[in-house]
């Protein structure tokens, strides 16, 4: 094989590495959007998860995979939804942050439990049972 050849091969491999990482990233989660929206905007269907007073209202809910859970942030300090590596994928996953009356919806497809918590205060955990 030529220097050339090996490269093509070794990069192709790296692309089809990388390829994988990524499909399965997109796989567990999906995000809305990047961007917190208007609560009112929460998706009809989604389970909703207030924040209030430094805590996730209902610290552990239960859906099916493909079901989507909002989160609705009810106060003045701004809070989100972050995800430690190895939860949603290789990576840690921080949401963007919610201010009052903003919202942040995911869809989990797969069954699991998914812990987690706010970036600025670690100390708001809950979670999200998949089955
Ligand atoms: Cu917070």
């Amino acid at each position: 094989m030529t220097f050339a050849a090996k490269t093509r091969t070794l990069l192709t491999a790296l692309a089809l590495t990388a390829l994988g990482t990524q499909m399965a990233l997109a796989d567990k989660i999906s995000i809305l959007t990047e961007t917190p929206a208007p609560a009112a905007e929460a998706p009809a269907d989604a389970v909703i998860v207030n924040i209030a007073k430094m805590k996730y209202e209902t610290p552990e809910v239960t859906i099916k995979p493909g079901q989507t859970v909002t989160w609705i942030n009810t106060e003045a300090m701004p809070h989100n939804v972050a995800f430690k590596a190895g939860v949603v994928g290789d990576a840690k996953m921080d949401g963007a942050m919610m201010k009052k009356d903003q919202s942040y919806s995911i869809t989990f497809n797969e069954a699991g439990t998914y812990a987690y918590h706010c970036t600025p205060h670690p100390f708001m955990k809950a979670k999200v049972i998949v089955e």
